[in-house]
């Protein structure tokens, strides 16, 4: 085999399965970040790798992890993601063979079906580029703003508004953090599980502007502790994109098919698979 000529590690479908396991024990044990998992800040780390991508140029995305480096480490839409850097380091030390490109993609597929979402198929393939790939500033979506900068952000990347607002139900895990992004909050009760609620909450809650020193935000009439962010609002505001969020209240099963279809989009944007050899995609079995 080529392992055997070349002495190069050639990793098979079983050892990125052990990568895989690695990430979700991790997860379990290191259950006292936020609330109670990493998940959703390795979910956001693997959208920010690809989220740069332009399909005009045919740059950035998440082929070559140029995160790693200051100029686009810190971008002020990357404030915080440092954690979900760090959290992966003793996996990268254990698994050397794999590149920090494929490491962020697959830690973002297994926190994804780890918090019982959908099966998301994952291919390896990425290379790690150095500092002259790093994307300028001003690529990922500015949340103060409205369906017109949506559009030409995710237009930018081949996405259309269906599957805008299916990748926007993301925004079901986790939190804002007044220290990285200004804004504060969860978007729904259960932050740790890929749910619908995101949709759910867009249409049946009653939404005000929080009264604070903040950036604009909105909060939940009922409880006052979800959060909306502007470009959240857009969604329902927006008629071609409310139609999907209607659909996707009211279907679960609807959203986990479509949401997964466009994550597995979203994770391969800029790398250039061998489309030769036909790779087969990896489905990894959850733990739980
Ligand atoms: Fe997002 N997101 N996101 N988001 N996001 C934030 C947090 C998460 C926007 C802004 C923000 C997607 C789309 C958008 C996650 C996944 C996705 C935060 C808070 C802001 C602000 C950051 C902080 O303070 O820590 C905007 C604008 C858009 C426009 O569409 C998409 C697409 C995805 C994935 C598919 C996840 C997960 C989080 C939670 C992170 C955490 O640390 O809890």
């Amino acid at each position: 085999s080529a392992s055997e000529t070349t002495g190069v590690f050639v990793p098979k479908q079983e050892d990125y399965q052990k990568v895989y396991n690695e990430i979700a024990a991790l997860l379990q044990e290191k259950d006292d970040y936020d609330d109670g998992s990493y998940g959703p800040v390795l979910v956001r780390l693997a959208w920010h790798a690809s989220g740069t991508y332009d399909k005009e140029t045919g740059t950035g995305g998440s082929n070559g992890a140029t995160m790693r480096f200051a100029p686009e480490g810190d971008h002020g839409a990357n404030a915080g993601l440092v954690a979900a850097r760090d959290f992966l380091a003793p996996v990268k030390a254990k698994f050397p063979w794999i590149t920090y490109s494929d490491l962020w993609i697959l830690a973002g597929t297994c926190a994804i079906q780890e918090m019982q979402g959908p099966t998301i198929p994952y291919r390896p393939g990425r290379v790690d580029k150095d500092i002259a790939a790093c994307t300028p500033d001003g690529r990922l979506p500015d949340a103060s703003q409205g369906n017109k900068h949506l559009r030409g952000i995710f237009y930018r990347m081949g996405f259309n508004d269906q599957e805008i607002v299916a990748l926007s139900g993301a925004h079901a895990l986790g939190r804002c953090h007044a220290d990285r992004s200004g804004f504060d909050g969860p978007w729904t009760f259960s932050p740790t599980v890929v749910t619908n609620e995101y949709y759910k909450l867009l249409l049946n809650e009653k939404w005000n502007w929080k009264k604070w020193n903040g950036p604009k935000q909105y909060e939940d009439k009922s409880t006052k502790t979800l959060m909306m962010l502007p470009t959240d609002m857009a969604l329902v505001s927006d008629k071609a994109f409310k139609q999907w969020v209607d659909k996707y209240a009211k279907d679960e099963g609807l959203f986990f098919k479509d949401f997964a279809a466009v994550v597995t989009k979203l994770f391969e944007l800029g790398v250039p698979f061998d489309e030769t050899t036909q790779q087969t995609p990896i489905t990894f079995k959850p733990t739980a």
